[in-house]
């Protein structure tokens, strides 16, 4: 089995990649990755020169890179976490965002229809179902909301799926798509709130929290998102959508208290900061598809996985020590300085 994964140098990738090679040793893997500053080719050091893996630094908008890559790799299975993926970003800098997470859906179809792959999956997000008011806990996402988006990230993921959604029932390729609610673990970059408190809190310098703090993200430990995707390719329907989420929400205050808690900061280096502009409320996942169909449950519980992913920033200092001395300076300058 040939699969190809594209974005694997980035957090949830990287993480899908480690699932995959220790569950199924004999599957062939091929990583496709641009390395954009989310991208990291330390993280794929343990396994880069070993045997059942090939890395291609490719961007997946590059019709000619990407039909030279599957013309030779020949992949079944093709599964796109390749994505401009920070919010912020987004509202800084569209045009990236749509280049990559549409043109580049566009191409990897183009290619799997050409060279005859049995499964493309697309990896997006709750994000394209827009947000849930904070007074109505009674409601979720389920796969028939529709898509409502707020930011030009989550605008590009929508548009994305609802292509994946075109290529099925115009050509007939056999796609699936999951929708995610937030993750953490290991390799989560520094730029994304749960990895940017620890990072900070370790340096004793302010945890930025926007407006009042009150927004609430459904948290999901990494590994049981690439659990569910894993069996999606293998046992998901064609045509189908399935939302994967942990029902584990959070206001995004009650998170940075935790982390202090755990690291021994005090809260006062909490500092509120200016809104971030069309600032989704509540995200919340209806899981009900995922678990009925293809008997998917999340394993980590938040207490574990927060303990967890803080030991592992305590442990691999080295890897995000690279990152912040780098291109990350000046970004961390432009989106913070006198916010
Ligand atoms: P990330 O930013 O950590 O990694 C993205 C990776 O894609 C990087 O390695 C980057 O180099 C690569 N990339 C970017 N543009 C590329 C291009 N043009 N060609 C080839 N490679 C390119 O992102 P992540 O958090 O790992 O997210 C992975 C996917 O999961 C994304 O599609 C994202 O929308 C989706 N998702 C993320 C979350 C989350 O909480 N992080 C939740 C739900 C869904
Ligand atoms: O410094 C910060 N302060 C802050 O209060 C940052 C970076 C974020 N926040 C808030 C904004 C959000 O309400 O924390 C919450 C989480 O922010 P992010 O980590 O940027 O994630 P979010 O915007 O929720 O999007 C994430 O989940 C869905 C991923 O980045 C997306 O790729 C995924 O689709």
């Amino acid at each position: 089995m040939n699969i190809l994964i594209t974005g694997g140098a980035g957090f949830i990738g990287s993480n899908f990649i480690f699932h995959m090679r220790k569950k199924y040793p004999d599957y062939n893997l091929i990583c496709v990755d641009l390395l954009t500053y989310a991208g990291n080719l330390s993280t794929l050091a343990s396994v880069l020169d070993k045997p059942g893996f090939k890395f291609y630094k490719a961007d997946i908008a590059d019709r000619q890179a990407v039909y030279d890559i599957f013309e030779k790799e020949k992949p079944d299975i093709v599964v796109n976490f390749a994505a401009e993926s920070h919010v912020d970003r987004s509202i800084e800098e569209p045009e990236v965002f749509l280049r990559t997470n549409i043109i580049g859906t566009e191409v990897l179809m183009d290619a799997s229809k050409k060279y005859g792959v049995k499964r493309y999956h697309q990896v997006s997000t709750d994000e394209v179902y827009g947000d849930l008011p904070l007074d109505r806990k009674d409601l979720f996402f389920t796969e028939s909301t529709p898509l409502h988006t707020s930011s030009p990230y989550s605008s590009s993921k929508a548009g994305a799926d609802l292509m994946v959604q075109a290529y099925h029932r115009t050509y007939g390729l056999n796609v699936t798509i999951s929708r995610c609610s937030n993750n953490y673990g290991p390799y989560h970059f520094p730029e994304k709130l749960i990895p940017l408190t620890i990072v900070n809190a370790l340096h004793d310098k302010p945890l930025p929290v926007y407006g009042e703090g009150i927004n609430v993200r459904d948290w999901l430990y990494v590994e049981d998102h690439c659990k569910a995707i894993d069996l999606i390719i293998h046992k998901g329907e064609a045509g189908e959508v399935y939302n994967v989420g942990g029902h584990n929400e959070m206001r995004n205050i009650d998170i940075v208290k935790l982390i202090c808690k755990h690291l021994g900061k005090p809260e006062s280096l909490i500092q509120f900061v200016t809104d971030r502009k069309g600032h989704d409320m509540r995200y919340a996942i209806d899981p009900t598809k995922i678990h009925n169909a293809l008997g998917w449950l999340p394993e980590t519980k938040f207490e574990d996985g927060i303990k967890k992913t803080i030991d592992w920033y305590l442990n691999n200092k080295q890897w995000w020590e690279e990152i912040i001395k780098g291109e990350y300076r000046n970004y961390y300058d432009k989106m913070y300085t006198n916010r």
